[in-house]
């Protein structure tokens, strides 16, 4: 137990782990580039509960002059989730030493949003499926739905281990060789356990502090120094739910569906919440909202939310009440239950588990009606 009377600190989440043995990785080829680093397609020895095996995995590291950048949060938030058929699994870490790599499994049909976007022209050949496995081309609605319902179960898992994603979005879902889909890329993710208990131990700090220096606090300017010291610990303002400190200044669209707003992180802002947007508040119903945007981009073949506006447009307007619309040629399946999604009183949204069941019942309609 920690002084607080808490046996769960943030430390022991990770301190079980060890980092795995470098030189049993083989990077292979490069699959793709972000920001801070790059995906590797990676042969790796002896992977835990493996030895004597070699596995085909995906590793993502990081480019050496971006030393801000860590992957240690990432793969606490991944070693937390554990496993699960919509999650990508994390099979091992290297991150007590630079540089950082997170060793995950290898989902071989790449980003659900590539996908989508393939399957707009016939020209384009899409993956053929494996037996057993679902049928990829053509993208029938009953592929479509599949794909609605395996994010729901992804999501409704994360959201069961108090994970917000913060960056759910067509382009961090995968597909694995059976066209399963993994929700991947907990970069921006919170661990709402670990939060409280962050925000616990300030709290703690803080009034130690005070009562240790109570004597300091007689005169009148003390009580100006304690108001100063608790807004610069906890903030001024800020709701409830978890606060990110970016601002709104100068603009810039990345290639990645991140708006570049100034000179802070990049935001998924045309995937993101009115209170989000407003007060920089991530919660599960936060994370609802962008499954609601990504059932948009289902069924519209991965067209980008907003795409007339700018994001400093969709910032404001967003939070003024407007809604992506669905297109003419789109389908229409799951066009109520997105619109709940984005309803304005978080509360208000369906939770993952009722959008699961809804999905569900959908299928078995069409099940049902084709026999
Ligand atoms: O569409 P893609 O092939 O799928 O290109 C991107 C690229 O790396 C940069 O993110 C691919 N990628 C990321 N994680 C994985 C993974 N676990 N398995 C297979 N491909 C991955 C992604």
């Amino acid at each position: 137990h920690n002084r607080y009377g808490n046996n769960d600190d943030k430390t022991s989440l990770a301190s079980e782990f060890q980092d795995f043995e470098r030189s049993n990785i083989r990077l292979k080829s490069l699959l793709g580039e972000g920001n801070f680093g790059q995906v590797w397609k990676a042969e790796a020895d002896d992977l835990s509960g493996h030895f004597g095996a070699t596995r085909i995995v995906a590793v993502k590291t990081i480019r050496a002059c971006s030393a801000q950048v860590s992957l240690k949060d990432e793969a606490n938030i991944m070693r937390k989730l554990g496993s699960h058929q919509n999650v990508v699994t994390l099979l091992g870490a290297c991150v007590e030493s630079e540089p950082h790599m997170l060793i995950m499994e290898y989902a071989m049909r790449g980003r659900l949003l590539s996908l989508l976007r393939a399957a707009r022209s016939a020209t384009n050949i899409l993956p053929a499926s494996v037996p057993g496995g679902r049928s990829l081309a053509p993208l029938s609605p009953r592929t479509l739905a599949g794909f609605a319902l395996d994010i729901a179960c992804g999501m409704e898992y994360i959201a069961g281990r108090r994970i917000v994603h913060r960056d759910l979005a067509a382009r961090n879902v995968l597909l694995d060789h059976n066209g399963m889909c993994k929700i991947c890329d907990f970069g921006m993710s919170i661990d709402l356990d670990a939060e409280r208990l962050r925000k616990e131990q300030e709290k703690n700090a803080a009034n130690d502090l005070m009562r240790h220096n109570a004597h300091k606090f007689k005169f009148d300017f003390g009580s100006r120094y304690i108001l100063q010291h608790w807004q610069h610990t906890f903030g001024q303002g800020q709701g409830q739910g978890n606060c990110s400190k970016d601002h709104p200044h100068g603009e810039k669209k990345s290639h990645h569906g991140h708006d570049t707003i100034g000179k802070r992180h990049a935001l998924p802002i045309r995937w993101m919440a009115p209170e989000s947007l407003q007060y920089h508040m991530f919660t599960t119903e936060t994370d609802i909202w962008a499954f609601g945007i990504v059932l948009w981009e289902i069924a519209t073949l991965g067209s980008t939310p907003y795409s007339q506006l700018t994001g400093r447009e969709v910032i404001r307007r967003v939070p003024q009440g407007l809604r992506p619309d669905l297109p003419k040629e789109s389908r229409h399946e799951f066009y109520n239950l997105m619109s709940r999604c984005w309803h304005k009183e978080p509360h208000m949204r369906p939770s993952f588990a009722q959008s699961r069941l809804e999905i569900t019942r959908s299928l078995h309609k069409w099940v049902d009606d084709d026999s």
